[in-house]
């Protein structure tokens, strides 16, 4: 690893004609005097590169990559300030480098670039949040570009400079030009802040209104009217809707660039979606630690946006990818679709396999449309929670109400019929009447913890009889009543 205390950094201040006088100079000591030309740096020692000029206040900053036999040595730099009188200060951070180092690389920059890519996967697998989770993939790197540079210093080498990103975000790799080895890897990104424009949840529910309808994805006034601004939180910084939680993998069109994180569309652009999934998603995943848990789905879900004609979403386990089609309103233009497809992420990630019977698949499905109006609640000011994706039905069902399915239909395990999504109303009313119980964030720990202890073929009484558990645990006999009571009124229990 390289020490930043072994760099040479010189701060001094010289005249324009060279001679140095004294570090520490005061910069402004020479406010008031006469401005001299300050249309260019005075004389810099060789091998510098001029890579940026800047103007502040007391006058001009100029910034030099240092370079060996033309190739840049890495963290090598050098910076004359001129004020405006024409006095010179300078900082030093050249590093060393032998005159005889040889620049002719061994390795190919393709080995290179591979070296580097498996030990970014391999650090971003150990930085998961908690260990035993070897057999989920993690998405591998991405091919970065190899670049030749000088490591200055004592132990100055050639190597090869690799950008790749990878669930950490943007990292640097240092790969020895000579032997292959990966010399130094870290991370460069910070997470930042970015913003865009949303539905939240839904139009309908927004604006109260159930008259609303997609128009084959026409700009509306009424749909502008319900969109909001928002900040995009845990951007990775590349440009994309890539973070901690959310990757916009794929999607019609291509996938939303901007280098300032400005991603702010009406919903007649496809790229509206892309922002609906990265907000509402990374949104699900903030509220999920905030209740302590910090190992459910905690990762960057890849998503493919509007890249299914159909009017269907799904989320497919081989792949770990949330597909998000287009027939009807678009699905992601309502939170609700989204957060119902996330749900069936969660589940894959806490249960390997989850889904492997009828009832489980109707867990499944319950989970997912419980998931998604629990999730809507801080954003709906009361308006007709159970209803699930109130927007996106408006193109199949006939109103006046529109609703996929809904948490309160009164179903019991007598109404079962074999089909997951019409079995799912029965286990979604049971989290349902949990969360009416317990209060929303009492009873989704409950559920989330119970979700721990699920069998891949779980049966409704199994999976009920664990959330029990996990509310007895967690909050004691009298909440484990209030569990039981609500499986109970299913004939789950
Ligand atoms: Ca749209
Ligand atoms: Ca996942
Ligand atoms: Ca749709
Ligand atoms: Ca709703
Ligand atoms: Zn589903």
């Amino acid at each position: 690893m390289r020490e930043q205390s072994r760099r040479r950094k010189a701060i001094a201040a010289i005249t324009t004609t060279g001679v140095v006088l004294a570090l520490g100079m005061s910069f402004t000591s020479a406010a008031g005097a006469a401005p001299a030309s300050t249309s260019a740096a005075s004389a810099v020692p060789g091998n510098l590169k001029l890579i940026k000029t800047k103007t502040s206040l007391l006058g001009k900053h100029y910034w030099y990559q240092q370079t060996f036999k033309g190739l840049p040595v890495v963290g090598g730099y050098y910076a004359q300030h001129v004020d405006k009188s024409g006095k010179v200060q300078i900082t030093d951070g050249r590093d060393a480098v032998p005159a005889n180092l040889d620049v002719s690389a061994k390795v190919a920059p393709a080995t290179a670039t591979k070296s580097a890519n498996t030990a970014v996967t391999a650090r971003a697998a150990r930085s998961r949040t908690t260990g035993g989770k070897d057999a989920t993939p993690v998405p591998a790197a991405a091919t970065g570009a190899a670049q030749l540079a000088v490591l200055g210093g004592p132990n100055a080498k050639l190597v090869w400079n690799v950008t790749s990103r990878s669930t950490e975000g943007v990292s640097r790799s240092l790969v020895d030009a000579k032997t292959g080895t990966v010399v130094e890897s870290k991370v460069i990104s910070d997470n930042i802040d970015g913003t865009g424009s949303v539905f939240d949840p839904n139009p309908v529910v927004t604006l109260k209104n159930e008259d609303l309808t997609d128009q084959d994805d026409k700009n509306q006034n009424a749909l502008f009217l319900a969109q909001k601004n928002v900040i995009l939180r845990n951007l990775d910084g590349s440009g994309k809707l890539n973070g901690t939680y959310v990757n916009i993998a794929e999607a019609k069109g291509g996938v939303a660039v901007n280098k300032n994180n400005h991603f702010v569309y009406q919903r007649a652009n496809d790229k509206f979606e892309q922002v609906m999934a990265y907000y509402q998603v990374n949104q699900t995943q903030e509220y999920i630690h905030s209740l302590g848990f910090s190992d459910v789905n905690s990762e960057s879900q890849d998503f493919s946006i509007n890249t299914f004609e159909g009017d269907n979403s799904f989320y497919d386990p081989s792949t770990d990818v949330i597909t998000m089609g287009e027939g009807g309103v678009d699905d992601a233009e309502d939170a609700e679709v989204i957060w119902h497809e996330y749900g069936h992420a969660i589940q894959d990630d806490v249960v390997p396999g989850f889904g492997e019977s009828e009832q489980a698949g109707a867990i499944g499905e319950g989970f997912g449309d419980y998931w998604a109006v629990q999730q809507s609640i801080p954003v709906s000011k009361g308006y007709d929670i159970p209803c699930v994706m109130d927007w996106d039905a408006t193109s199949y069902t006939d109103g006046p109400k529109h609703c996929l399915r809904r948490t309160d239909t009164g179903k019991t395990t007598d109404d079962i019929d074999g089909e997951v999504h019409d079995d799912g109303e029965i286990w979604s009313n049971a989290l349902w009447d949990i969360q009416k119980a317990l209060g929303r964030n009492k009873a989704n720990k409950v559920i989330l913890q119970g979700t721990f202890f699920y069998a891949p073929d779980t049966s409704f009484a199994d999976a009920a009889r664990v959330t029990v558990q996990s509310a007895r645990l967690l909050y004691g006999k009298a909440a484990a009543a209030q569990v039981t009571t609500a499986f109970k009124a299913r004939k789950i229990l």
